[in-house]
């Protein structure tokens, strides 16, 4: 279990009318350990933090690293209006693949999910990303919950990157802010937010910790890495 650090929360009354409310309609994937799809629930009910399991149900998302041409990486910030982990930095784009339609495939599905939602939160257009971008890299499993909270985090999440320059038009409703770092920044970068209390998401907290500088400095040779094999547990 990964705790996020500080205590900027929303919670059920004051999300009620907003388009938040509406996309937390929309259904996860619910999978057992493995992968296996086992179910579906609403993202709002994906999301519940049961405090007698002290977890909510296990369910499939993706996580998106974009990188521009000169080898940089978008962080962003989440709107304070996101359920969970608002005004947290993060990692380009994350969500989930929906159940239902072409989103449960599998790799295939996580990808398409993740170009929907690249567009949707980043303003990226769809004619500036194909599928075959995007490079598939691996799986954790990881929860993650901010004490007080009535929402936490569950997921198996595919992890993606993609390498090109595109055109950012932020989502406020999403995004409060982005900005692109260097390979040489990022520690320093991490480290400071840090120091000055901005809490990061505990997911990318975790491919920080365990991936994301040894795949950052092989961009150009990421094959390597790619595992469909093994779902690390974090
Ligand atoms: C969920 O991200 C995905 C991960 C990897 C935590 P999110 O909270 O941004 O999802 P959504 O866009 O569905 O609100
Ligand atoms: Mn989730």
């Amino acid at each position: 279990m990964c705790t996020a650090s500080a205590p900027i929360m929303n919670n059920l009354e004051n999300i009620s009318k907003s388009q938040t409310a509406a996309l937390l309609q929309e259904r996860c994937i619910l999978v057992d350990e493995k992968d296996q799809v086992i179910g579906s629930a609403t993202k709002l009910d994906s999301h519940k933090w049961d405090p007698k399991e002290k977890s909510c149900p296990l369910h499939r998302a993706f996580s998106v690293f974009l990188f521009n041409t000169k080898g940089e990486l978008l962080l962003q910030q989440r709107s304070l209006d996101k359920v969970t982990f608002p005004g947290n930095y993060t990692n380009s784009c994350c969500s989930h693949p929906l159940y239902g339609g072409q989103e449960m495939d599998g790799v295939q599905g996580a990808v398409a999910a993740a170009m929907r939602r690249v567009n949707y939160e980043l303003g990226v257009p769809t004619d500036q990303m194909k599928a075959s971008d995007f490079q598939y890299l691996s799986r954790i499993l990881y929860s993650g919950h901010v004490p007080g909270s009535p929402f936490a985090e569950h997921e198996v999440d595919y992890i993606f990157f993609l390498q090109k320059d595109v055109t950012l038009q932020l989502n406020p409703e999403e995004v409060m802010s982005a900005q692109y770092v260097s390979r040489s920044d990022i520690t320093q970068y991490l480290k400071k937010l840090e120091q000055e209390k901005v809490p990061i998401t505990p997911w990318f907290s975790l491919i920080v910790k365990h991936f994301l500088l040894k795949w950052w400095d092989n961009l150009s040779c990421l094959e390597q890495f790619q595992d469909h094999n093994t779902i690390h547990k974090l």
